[in-house]
């Protein structure tokens, strides 16, 4: 007799029935973008409490000579972009290097067609003579198609401490994922936020405005819309810790009730103890001791280092 046809969870069905059914409670923060969670991010990053676009935007207009000089390559080079977003940060660079003589291709990766397309005609709008390909898919299966794409230099670029998303454990796979696509000669640049005083770094994820509230609580109104989930989102607070002797900055949802939840299409009941907390994401900070062993482990070391006035924010290369 055949076996019934089971239907595959996606990704997002099956972290949320490990993380809801596991002590204690946690869902990865790379399921809070959605449409609505993309937007949320983005009147994050305009938010004054968010240091940290200032200060990258700010290493990137002061070094950008340096910085393009770094990158520039007499045969050439391919300048690979992991998550490029809106591409504000990354249009200073380019408008630098399409003033070299240097031929190079812009190939920005991004799992979102739409962030693409709209990226794709900006950059044709205000830099006509950039050359853009854009890549939609996940950024290891396009990085792997690159490994043998030229023989010119790849330029690796990771902007916006994305790296902190991820523990450390994780981001040593990353960046090996990222060191085995490199040869001698490519690079990699990449943003990491600092270790600085503990309240800027609470305040930054903790705005009086409840943006970030918002932007955590998304997962819970994702579950309500795509998992046909009850989450009363009035009834959980959002709570951020920083420990300055790890550098981590975490966000929890905490329930201020003890609750049933039905997840209707997963066919699941969870329940919440008054106080009980579902985590939902993990800021790293760090410093060059932690970044120079994060690179250690994946076989590349640091080579050059751009910060800003205050030294809130540092933008490394690396080099296998
Ligand atoms: C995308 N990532 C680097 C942001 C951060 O700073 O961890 C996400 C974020 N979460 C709350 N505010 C911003």
């Amino acid at each position: 007799m055949e076996a019934p046809a089971t239907k595959e969870l996606t990704a997002f069905e099956k972290e949320v029935k490990k993380g809801l059914t596991q002590y204690p409670k946690k869902i990865a923060s790379k399921f809070i973008y959605d449409k609505r969670g993309d937007e949320l991010f983005q009147q994050i990053m305009a938010m004054p409490e968010y240091y940290l676009t200032n200060c990258e935007f700010e290493i990137l207009q002061q070094n950008c000579d340096e910085i393009c000089a770094v990158f520039d390559d007499k045969n050439g080079f391919d300048l690979i972009e992991l998550g490029a977003g809106d591409g504000k940060k990354t249009k200073i660079l380019l408008k630098k290097l399409s003033q070299l003589p240097t031929d190079f291709t812009y190939l920005p990766i991004d799992i979102s067609k739409n962030a693409l397309d709209e990226l794709k005609t900006s950059i044709q709008k205000e830099l006509p003579k950039v050359d853009i390909q854009v890549q939609q898919g996940m950024y290891f299966d396009v990085l792997q198609q690159f490994e043998n794409y030229t023989n010119r230099k790849k330029v690796i670029l990771v902007l916006g401490s994305n790296i902190g998303n991820l523990m450390h454990s994780e981001a040593i796979d990353f960046l090996r994922k990222i060191s085995k696509s490199m040869n001698k000669n490519d690079l990699l640049f990449m943003g990491f936020d600092q270790k600085k005083d503990p309240e800027k770094i609470l305040n930054a994820y903790n705005d009086p405005n409840g943006i970030t509230e918002a932007f955590n609580k998304n997962l819970l109104l994702r579950m309500n819309k795509e998992l046909q989930a009850n989450f009363d989102l009035s009834t959980f607070k959002h709570w951020e810790t920083y420990n300055p002797e790890t550098g981590t900055a975490q966000s929890f949802l905490v329930s201020l009730v003890q609750q049933e939840i039905e997840l209707k299409k997963l066919k699941l009941h969870v329940e919440l103890k008054q106080w009980e907390s579902i985590h939902t994401e993990i800021s790293q900070k760090y410093d060059d001791g932690v970044v120079e062993w994060l690179a250690g482990k994946a076989n590349l070391h640091i080579e050059h280092i751009f910060t800003d006035a205050e030294k809130n924010y540092k933008n490394y290369t690396f080099r296998k």
